[in-house]
């Protein structure tokens, strides 16, 4: 159908007419969105169908990769790319007067999720279906995603996503694949030939309906699935994303959609393994089941549930099924993360549940008993209730034949402290796989020209096998390929100062230095620090206009949990400090502060290319991964970072030259931690910069308007002992900036650097990730 231009053009026109009833004259660009993505998605279903029908003739075991979030995006660049038709249909599309990145932009961003953890079930999925691995995703479709974020007089406001409001095109609704979710209720028991018997009576019952997205693979072969859940009932489980990150709140409808997820997907997963005819005993055989964080945990009492109470199973086999089935990813070590739901909201709410999870445990703390007779000390740790809270990780733990963490330091933490007593029973369950993120969406799809280089220099070979791109380290001299890498980036550089100029009116300097700092906002990947820096060179340059400094660019973007006070303060700042320094004529030449608001998926893919700098500035040992760093290093932005989450793999893989490292290292901020942290007011006294800084935010008139207006800010610091270390780490953190202006004043030197960074990138591509968590986690083939 698309194996040549023409034949597209033809058809595209003969849809345009038959599923709108207009003339190609009168189509709007968001009719040709609809038209096009519809005709991609037909097309695709020859092989969704296919794949399916393969997966069923095999036999094949299948991963489900449960997650309540998938931050996918827009799909239909990438829908295009991985099938070969983006140049075909960009070609078409341009001679019927159409632009096929104007076109993209008319689809909503699927923001399905809150940040990293969901971006990273996104990637994933991409990488599964590329390399041909059964594997599809198990998630919620929220009617409302997360929140649109504007900036009204620096402040964030929250508006709701309404992202199906023009309809979802890459969709099928399966009302025949419905299934019923119970809550509530009375369970009764009673004995049938000496088996106790469970039965609820008295339950509300909620129809829970998939809509199937496909996964298209790259090259278009392989097609698998992502089964989003709904539900229609009067007040909506699935109406919404809760938009709080790293922040747990035990709220009634949280737990209900987690539950929602997990009974309808197990139910489902159950009903397609029953169609290969096999016995129950085989399950672990055919299916493995994937948790995206704790947030699925319930997936474990809902498998004992269906194997005791429908499929008549003992515990002790249903145990041992679930336990070979289930595998569990931690994403974070922040104690108020950590999922804790009350006991008694999960008595009422689901009480069978409830009953299978007290039995785990009851057998769970026996255990423990016997193996530790002599510490008893051990077993309130361990429990995975305790007194009146469910503990959601040591259930999923407990309940899983595998823990991993997202980048090697994390998991080290992970064994080494914060679950070492989990790791000392089960050293075997626990490993590590470093996050990825898909160089389709980030490197190929977002920066076009940075692929097409790589492709003339190094051949096409690195796109099946990303680490390839290795090749082009022997590039990294050469000075007709760092001119055309210097050039790219100021192409995209260019770009993004035009898309600034349209959205704010602010003229920044494109051969200035771009210095990024994107995701969300949250005390501990210090958006502070950065905005307190901006504060110091504001100072510095105020006092000494003619300083000799290369021109900079500090670009923001983050969202703020609405119930986060801090993070929107910090929000204020950034947005103050902006607009004091971008209108002051003594400075404006060398400095200029940039706050994008709304920061998505497709934002991400436009301002990434054009990075120069790229700050992943953590506490060390605060983040466990991070993903945004990937991204950076890949589209040739040089890092400035701490030695936290995957930063450490980065450095390991292109040394101390290639990157600007700073900071406090993990084991001194846990050590520090270990002793109530360090002494706050001596920094502050001692050293004349950060006190500069750090009174500005509460002198009288300092920035314009009233004063003192900082206070809270200032109080986060000075009374919680600095808990981020942003004044431990602020005269390192000058240095290493310094070292980046020192550095960029040699092209060459920097673009060899640069280079460097793209090469050894291919690394982190999560087609490696996927590999390893299909081979060493998931026992899977490739098909
Ligand atoms: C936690 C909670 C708590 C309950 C309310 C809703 C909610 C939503 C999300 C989360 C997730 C916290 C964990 C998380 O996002 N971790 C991030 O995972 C990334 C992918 O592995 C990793 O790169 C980041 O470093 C890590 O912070």
């Amino acid at each position: 159908m698309f194996n040549n231009k023409e034949a597209f053009k033809q058809l595209f026109q003969e849809k345009l007419v038959s599923k709108l009833g207009k003339p190609k004259m009168e189509a709007q660009k968001a009719d040709v969105y609809k038209v096009l993505s519809s005709m991609i998605r037909e097309y695709a279903s020859k092989n969704w169908i296919k794949t399916n029908q393969n997966y069923q003739a095999h036999q094949e075991k299948q991963v489900y990769y449960f997650s309540m979030e998938f931050l996918i995006g827009r799909l239909l660049g990438n829908n295009l790319l991985n099938l070969g038709m983006l140049e075909l249909v960009r070609d078409g599309l341009k001679e019927l007067g159409w632009d096929l990145e104007e076109i993209e932009e008319e689809e909503s961003d699927a923001g399905l999720g809150n940040g990293g953890l969901g971006r990273l079930a996104a990637c994933f999925l991409d990488s599964l279906a590329t390399l041909q691995y059964a594997g599809h995703g198990c998630g919620i479709r929220y009617k409302y995603g997360l929140f649109e974020q504007k900036i009204v007089e620096g402040n964030q406001v929250e508006l709701p996503d309404y992202w199906l409001q023009k309809g979802n095109e890459w969709e099928v609704r399966r009302p025949d694949k419905k299934v019923e979710v119970r809550f509530k209720g009375n369970v009764e028991i009673s004995k049938e030939n000496g088996e106790l018997v469970f039965e609820t009576h008295n339950y509300d019952a909620v129809t829970a309906i998939p809509y199937d997205m496909p996964v298209i693979g790259y090259e278009g072969e392989h097609v698998n699935t992502l089964r989003i859940w709904s539900d229609c009932s009067v007040d909506s489980i699935s109406e919404f994303l809760y938009p709080d990150d790293s922040q747990y709140e035990g709220k009634l409808l949280r737990l209900k959609q987690q539950y929602f997820l997990c009974s309808a997907g197990v139910q489902s997963i159950v009903r397609t393994f029953e169609k290969l005819g096999l016995s129950i005993e085989h399950l672990p055989e055919k299916v493995a089941i994937h948790i995206n964080d704790t947030h699925p945990t319930l997936v474990i009492p809902e498998l004992m549930r269906i194997l005791i109470d429908v499929k008549g199973l003992g515990w002790a086999e249903a145990w041992e099924l679930t336990t070979r089935t289930v595998s569990y990813t931690n994403h974070t070590t922040l104690s108020e993360a950590l999922e804790k739901w009350p006991v008694s909201m999960l008595k009422e709410l689901l009480p069978r549940i409830y009953m299978i999870i007290e039995e785990i445990n009851t057998r769970f703390c026996g255990m423990l008993m016997k193996k530790y007779p002599d510490q008893p000390e051990i077993v309130p740790q361990m429990s995975i209730i305790d007194g009146h809270q469910l503990k959601m990780a040591n259930l999923a733990i407990v309940g899983s034949y595998s823990v991993n963490g997202v980048a090697a330091l994390h998991t080290d933490i992970l064994m080494k402290r914060e679950m070492k007593l989990f790791y000392d029973l089960y050293p075997n369950r626990f490993n590590n796989k470093t996050n990825g993120i898909t160089h389709r969406r980030w490197l190929l799809h977002a920066n076009p020209a940075l692929s097409n280089l790589i492709n003339e220099s190094i051949g096409t070979r690195w796109i099946d096998s990303p680490e390839e791109m290795v090749g082009i380290l022997k590039y990294s001299e050469d000075s007709g390929f760092q001119d055309r890498t210097r050039a790219i980036k100021q192409h995209n550089k260019l770009k993004l100062a035009s898309f600034i100029h349209e959205k704010q009116g602010i003229i920044v300097d494109p051969y200035s230095i771009f210095d990024i700092h994107v995701k969300r906002l949250h005390g501990y990947k210090r958006q502070l620090m950065n905005i307190l820096h901006i504060m110091y060179l504001y100072n510095q340059l105020k006092q000494n206009p003619s300083m000799d400094r290369i021109p900079r660019t500090f670009i923001f973007g983050a969202k703020a949990a609405p119930s986060y006070w801090l993070a929107k303060r910090i929000i204020k700042l950034i947005n103050v400090v902006a607009h004091q320094v971008n209108r002051d004529r003594k400075v404006n030449q060398k400095l200029k502060v940039i706050f994008l608001e709304n920061y998505s998926v497709s934002l991400a893919e436009k301002i990434i290319p054009a990075a120069d700098v790229s700050e992943q500035i953590s506490t060390a040992s605060k983040e466990a991964s991070g993903t945004g760093n990937m991204k950076f290093m890949m589209n040739g932005a040089l890092t400035i970072g701490t030695m936290d989450g995957a930063n450490v793999e980065m450095h390991d893989m292109v040394g101390d030259a290639n990157m600007f490292i700073f900071g406090l290292q993990s084991d001194q901020v846990l050590e520090y931690y270990q002793h109530g942290g360090y002494a706050v007011q001596n920094v502050y006294h001692s050293d004349a910069r950060v006190r500069e800084v750090m009174d500005q935010l509460v002198s009288p008139g300092y920035f314009g308007l009233n004063g003192y207006e900082f206070e809270d800010i200032f109080h986060s610091i000075m009374s919680t002992n600095d808990e981020y270390f942003v004044l431990k780490d602020f005269a390192s953190y000058i240095e290493a900036h310094q070292q980046i202006d020192r550095s960029y004043r040699s092209p060459k030197k920097w673009q060899r650097k640069s280079i460097i960074n793209i090469a050894h990138s291919g690394k982190f591509s999560s087609d490696c990730t996927i590999r390893k968590y299909a081979s060493e986690i998931w026992g899977l083939e490739r098909i």
